[in-house]
């Protein structure tokens, strides 16, 4: 996984964990359509704790509050010069009911119930830390949208 001459986007998504249960949402149309997701997008003209809290709204109608880092993630696709580094963030605080979006359908999800098999195929090696309360990096590289060919990730103590 070489970066150099690699253009860098910087992404979010923020997992809502009231235990027992995570909140994530349906994508309905865009990237990663038909996946459950936590909710987050493109960092734009804004910080990046300022897009994970816009795009948790727009997305599903929350305002989330007291968010931790507790990941940064880079992805690439292979045959693709492109990095996506995503800020993941977590919470256990909001206001608002979660609402169906025009690009999210939001569920409460039992942490024993996590539905892996409709998610990306990255989030079995990192969505347990976060429940644990861990914090980490980590590197995928995958070919196309489904297959992992290459991964690190290793916890760390911040971020
Ligand atoms: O959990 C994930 N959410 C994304 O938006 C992208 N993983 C992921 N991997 C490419």
């Amino acid at each position: 996984m070489e970066h150099r001459n690699m253009k860098t986007l910087i992404t979010t998504l923020c997992i809502v964990y009231k235990h027992p249960k995570i909140l994530l949402g349906m994508k309905k149309r865009g990237f990663a359509t038909g996946k459950w997701n936590g909710f987050g997008g493109k960092v734009e003209a804004e910080t990046i704790e300022e897009n994970v809290k816009r795009e948790t709204k727009e997305e599903c109608g929350i305002e989330i509050k007291d968010i931790e880092k507790v990941g940064l993630m880079d992805f690439e696709f292979k045959d693709n010069p492109e990095v996506v580094q995503v800020h993941i963030f977590r919470t256990e605080n909001f206001s608002g009911d979660p609402i169906e979006t025009d690009e999210m359908r939001p569920q409460w999800f039992h942490v024993d119930e996590i539905p892996f098999k409709e998610m990306w195929a990255d989030d079995p090696f990192w969505i347990p830390l976060l429940l644990q309360g861990k914090k980490f990096k980590g590197k995928f590289l995958y070919e196309g949208h489904a297959k992992i060919l290459e991964h690190e990730i290793e916890e760390v103590a911040q971020l």
